[in-house]
């Protein structure tokens, strides 16, 4: 069976981390993408993760280029390409610059890469993919918006910190829009299928995620140049991987809802399946009067930063 072929837009530091998880996962053939004043740091990472394959050996070629031709053929394109936040900036802050760039890439996946699953990453992210979609004019089943998967995982990481348990029995789901008005499913936490209402008192709770809710700043804070990237890659990978390997993992992702949740023509954090089809499904299922409120202030938050790309 030939490899699979993953292309990253933006070879950045999201971009790069793409790229070395792709390679040690052995997800396929990956190409960094970037502008052409980038090319030569798309090539030497290229050349770099390259060098590291044979330690654990892992087959799997890795090229830089700014040539969209290279793209041809992807079965994945993951988007980074933008700028990133800096101390005092919102993710808002970044539209106009990054609406720019995601109108030029979608242009160009769509001619060159008109049958891949595509992955946006690029802030602010609602609005980001929601251009992509429409410039694009994808189905959209092929896609997706990364966010919830890196939502819920900070949330577990706090919650594995604080009861100093594995993170890996620690479930949560992250609903609604990449921001400060993200919806927690708190009533769907577990750890080790023990409700997490049950172990941490609400007001500590009320602690770890308001520290969820703002956890891309406090990265951004900490860098003082730029916001986060391991995680951000590793929950973009989680993504690709079920499609390629049609996992069809339930993964919370901005998918376009048409009526699910009651919210019709946005992309918005919802639990998503994602198998060999791309977003096969949202998983519906009724939210409390409380949990409906909050993801309407969400759609509040994201239909203000949609109308600004005027798409
Ligand atoms: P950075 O390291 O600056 O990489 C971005 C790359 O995009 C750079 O190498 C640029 O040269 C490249 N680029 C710019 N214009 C174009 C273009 N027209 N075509 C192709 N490439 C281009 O940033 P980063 O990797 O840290 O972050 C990338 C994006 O992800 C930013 O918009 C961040 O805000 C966003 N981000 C999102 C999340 C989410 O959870 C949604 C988390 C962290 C970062």
């Amino acid at each position: 069976m030939a490899r699979s072929k993953i292309t990253l837009i933006g070879g950045g530091q999201i971009g790069g981390n793409l790229a070395l998880l792709a390679a040690q996962k052995e997800l396929g053939d990956v190409v960094i993408f970037d502008i052409p004043q980038a090319e030569g740091m798309t090539k030497g990472k290229a050349l770099d993760i390259s060098q590291l394959l044979p330690h654990d050996g892992y087959d799997t070629t890795i090229t830089g280029t700014s040539n969209y031709e290279d793209i041809k053929g992807s079965d994945v394109v993951i988007i980074t390409a933008g700028i990133p936040r800096k101390p005092g900036m919102n993710r808002e802050d970044l539209l106009d610059i990054n609406l720019k760039i995601i109108t030029d890439v979608a242009n160009n996946v769509k001619k060159y890469a008109p049958g891949a699953f595509v992955i946006v990453v690029s802030n602010p992210l609602d609005a980001i993919v929601y251009a992509f979609y429409k410039v694009s004019g994808f189905s959209k089943s092929k896609v997706a918006g990364m966010a919830g998967a890196l939502d819920s995982s900070r949330f577990r990481s706090f919650i594995a910190t604080e009861l100093n348990v594995s993170v890996q029995d620690v479930q949560c789901m992250v609903m609604g829009g990449h921001g400060d008005t993200m919806v927690p499913i708190i009533r769907s936490a577990t750890v080790g299928g023990v409700p997490v209402t049950d172990l941490i008192s609400a007001e500590r709770l009320e602690e770890i995620l308001n520290r969820t809710r703002f956890a891309g700043g406090e990265i951004v804070k900490l860098f003082g140049n730029g916001s986060a990237y391991y995680a951000p890659a590793q929950s973009a990978i989680e993504m690709a991987e079920s499609y390629l390997k049609d996992k069809k993992r339930v993964i919370p992702c901005a998918s376009l809802c048409e009526g699910e949740f009651g919210i019709d023509g946005f992309f918005i954090g919802v639990p998503s399946v994602i198998g060999s089809n791309g977003i096969e499904k949202i998983i519906e299922f009724p939210l409390t009067d409380e949990e409906n409120q909050n993801l309407l202030k969400t759609l509040e938050a994201v239909k203000k930063t949609v109308a600004e790309t005027k798409l």
